[in-house]
């Protein structure tokens, strides 16, 4: 029984069915902002985080009287531990999104040791992301980037004169860090491209760079028909690597070698503006670039062309790019939207 002072914890059972959940009760100046926490998970599609602000909210409208002081929500459910900082350790594994994280999380992991404990659980990207975790976690710099894109420009003029790489990313709208590196790789003559990719990481594989990587083949045929999915993966040969670079000089691990993160996509010329420009961000510049194309302009735009609906028949009937693609229209100089 708590004294004259604040009241102490209270017992409470987990389930809303199985106490009393007043119409008026102490506490809705908490309810109320957790409330709305929850239907802005819920907007998200974030069920999970849903489902934790809502039973925090009902626990909070059970309590007898007002909480005034974060003791009094001790041992109360759903005030423990929060899975945002789970989920955010997780998916700071190259290869593991929101929904794995979220997955295991429910399923009672907590940390990177439960989950290299369970090998059997991770596809080789995620043991690669794993296993250069901290590597990864740091921030690529810009010397990296100028590092790698000697080297790779080095293995494509070899393998194909002419071929260009060009940086896209955050790095290319002006960020000075990043969590990876974009590169685009194409050659002004269409169709020179073709197969370039294993050739190019065979021969950066045979200098010791590559740490992983994972090619990903185009799909060429199908370039408006991507554009009738509105795919965020694009139909581009490409490949999504862990390199091996010397740490710039001057930091901790400086003189000693480090895995960083990169991109490089291989790129038919017809479509490199508008690859450059899907690819160079941001995320939601680009969505809000494609929502404007298609509310204010009603044409389709993605990493491969810019696509008017009324002349794309939709699959399964293929068609060919140069009929459906509403031309160059955009302007190859692109708006940064760094942040
Ligand atoms: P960061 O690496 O510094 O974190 O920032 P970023 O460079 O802006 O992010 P990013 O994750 O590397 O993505 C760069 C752009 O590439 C982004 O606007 C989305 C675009 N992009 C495509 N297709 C694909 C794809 O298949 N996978 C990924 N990850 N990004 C793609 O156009
Ligand atoms: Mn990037
Ligand atoms: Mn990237």
């Amino acid at each position: 029984v708590p004294g004259k002072g604040l009241p102490g914890p209270v017992w409470m059972s987990q389930y809303a069915c199985q106490r009393p959940t007043p119409l008026t009760h102490h506490n809705p100046s908490l309810t109320e902002p957790l409330e709305m926490l929850a239907e802005a998970a819920s907007f998200e599609g974030s069920e999970g985080r849903f489902l934790s602000f809502r039973r925090a909210a009902s626990v909070l409208k059970a309590l007898p009287s007002q909480v005034t002081a974060l003791s009094q929500l001790q041992g109360l459910p759903y005030f423990g531990e929060h899975s945002y900082r789970v989920v955010q350790l997780f998916t700071g594994i190259f290869g593991v999104g929101v929904t794995t994280a979220d997955r295991w999380y429910r399923e009672g992991l907590r940390t990177l040791d439960s989950l290299q404990e369970q090998p059997q659980r991770l596809t080789q990207q995620q043991k690669a992301g794993l296993r250069h975790y901290q590597d990864l976690s740091a921030p690529v710099q810009r010397s990296d980037v100028e590092a790698l894109q000697q080297v790779v420009e080095e293995a494509v003029g070899c393998i194909l004169p002419g071929a260009t790489v060009t940086l896209a990313g955050g790095f290319r709208r002006g960020k000075l860090q990043g969590h990876d590196m974009d590169f685009l790789i194409t050659h002004p003559q269409e169709g020179r491209e073709a197969g370039l990719l294993p050739r190019v990481m065979h021969s950066l594989e045979s200098q010791g760079l590559v740490l992983y990587h994972q090619y990903h083949h185009g799909h060429r045929a199908d370039a408006t028909h991507l554009s009738c999915h509105n795919h965020a993966m694009g139909g581009f040969e490409m490949t999504f690597c862990i390199f091996c670079l010397p740490a710039p000089p001057g930091t901790a691990v400086g003189g000693t070698q480090r895995a960083v993160r990169a991109d490089l996509v291989v790129v038919p010329i017809s479509q490199f503006p508008y690859a450059l420009l899907g690819w160079t961000g941001s995320k939601h510049f680009q969505r809000e670039l494609r929502r404007f194309s298609r509310k204010e302009r009603g044409l389709w735009l993605n990493s491969h062309g810019l696509f008017d609906p009324q002349q794309v028949r939709c699959c399964p009937l293929p068609c060919s790019l140069e009929m459906s693609c509403a031309g160059p229209h955009l302007p190859t100089g692109t708006n940064a939207d760094a942040p």
